[in-house]
């Protein structure tokens, strides 16, 4: 008889608070109410094609994007578990201009700051294609006690202390990192718990799944135009191109990629030079689970998380995946700024 033997995210949490002696189990409680509210949304994601929940609630948020009511709600309970947990003092969203302090007595002693981006790849909501929540948590700068600053916010990636992503597609996901690894939970609605799925995930060093909007094609750096013509050349292994696989959901195409191998990437472009993603709610948390999992996250030049933030909504271009396409788009991109050109392992014809 199999000993069927189900790990729930909480009971993960509570064993990898042992790995810290010193916890008091205030990180354990923020993770676990992270829980809670992905199951909320996931309620609601996945009966949005019953109620009256579709199509847009007629503002826009802070980027000037259309909000669909499925944001707000995103936003509005995450905000709602994050703040009852009593270990965040403060969050900065997507979806709001400025971060939200939290001015009671039990928050402003919080050890905390959490970012995040509540329902990303939004413009998916209404063709019910897989959208995702992504989160983001550090130390509090600020003195405990005293009201959070801009400062407990612009931290660089690598100061992280946790990052995950809930991605609410066939299955429902939540995969986070504390650092020393990456673990992955599927959703059972029949117990209504995330159930560990994924002990240790680490993505394939190198792979043949490329993801990018292919329609900014003429807008695209040197080096990025090079890179997709060598992704389209014939491999020398197998005899054939990669694979293009792109949703335009970012939580959606890093799953995969992260899984089955492969490379994310959304460059700067002429009209955007500096990307579309944003550093501190979409880039970090992703790179910091790439970085985990022995992949790779860069802005083309240098480690996404090294990069110290001087905005809360600011964007960077997005290089993420297996190490060595990592790797290969770098050095095309450098070899159009430093002049060394890249001997690929091609004979690629004069690409345009
Ligand atoms: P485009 C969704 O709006 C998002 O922020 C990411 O989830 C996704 O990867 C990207 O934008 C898609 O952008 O310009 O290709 O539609």
């Amino acid at each position: 008889m199999t000993k069927f033997e189900v790990t729930t995210l909480n009971e993960f949490i509570l064993k990898s608070q042992m790995n810290y002696p010193q916890a008091q189990g205030g990180f354990s409680h923020l993770l676990h109410h992270v829980g809670i509210a992905a199951k909320i949304v996931n309620r609601e994601v996945n009966k949005a094609g019953l109620v009256d929940i579709l199509g847009e609630v007629g503002n826009t948020n802070v980027q000037g994007e259309s909000q669909k009511k499925l944001d707000v709600f995103a936003n509005d309970h995450f905000i709602n578990a994050i703040h009852n947990c009593g270990e965040v003092c403060a969050i900065a969203s997507e979806e709001n201009e400025s971060f939200i302090f939290f001015d009671d007595e039990m928050s402003r002693n919080g050890k905390y700051v959490f970012l995040m981006d509540p329902l990303d790849g939004s413009s998916n909501i209404d063709v019910n294609v897989s959208i995702g929540t992504i989160f983001s948590i550090y130390r509090r700068i600020s003195p405990i006690g005293e009201k959070a600053t801009m400062e407990d916010f612009l931290q660089p990636g690598t100061a992280q202390i946790a990052a995950g992503y809930v991605l609410y597609g066939s299955s429902t996901m939540m995969v986070y990192t504390t650092g020393r690894g990456v673990t992955g939970f599927t959703l059972d609605p029949s117990i209504g718990e995330f159930c560990l799925s994924h002990r240790r995930m680490e993505t394939p060093e190198d792979g043949r799944i490329y993801s990018i909007n292919e329609g900014n094609y003429k807008k695209f750096p040197k080096g990025v135009k090079k890179y997709i013509k060598y992704c389209q050349v014939r491999d020398e292994k197998s005899d054939r191109p990669y694979t293009s696989r792109y949703i335009g959901s970012l939580v959606a195409d890093f799953h995969r990629n992260l899984i089955k191998g492969g490379i994310f990437i959304y460059p700067e472009t002429e009209s955007a030079p500096l990307g579309k993603l944003r550093l501190l709610y979409e880039c970090n948390p992703i790179a910091f689970l790439a970085e985990q999992a022995g992949g790779k996250a860069s802005n083309g030049f240098e480690p996404i998380m090294k990069i110290k933030p001087t905005s809360l909504h600011q964007r960077v271009p997005f290089y993420t995946g297996s190490k060595k396409m990592v790797e290969l788009v770098e050095c095309l991109l450098q070899e159009h700024t430093n002049g060394k050109t890249v001997d690929l392992p091609y004979k690629m014809e004069n690409q345009q």
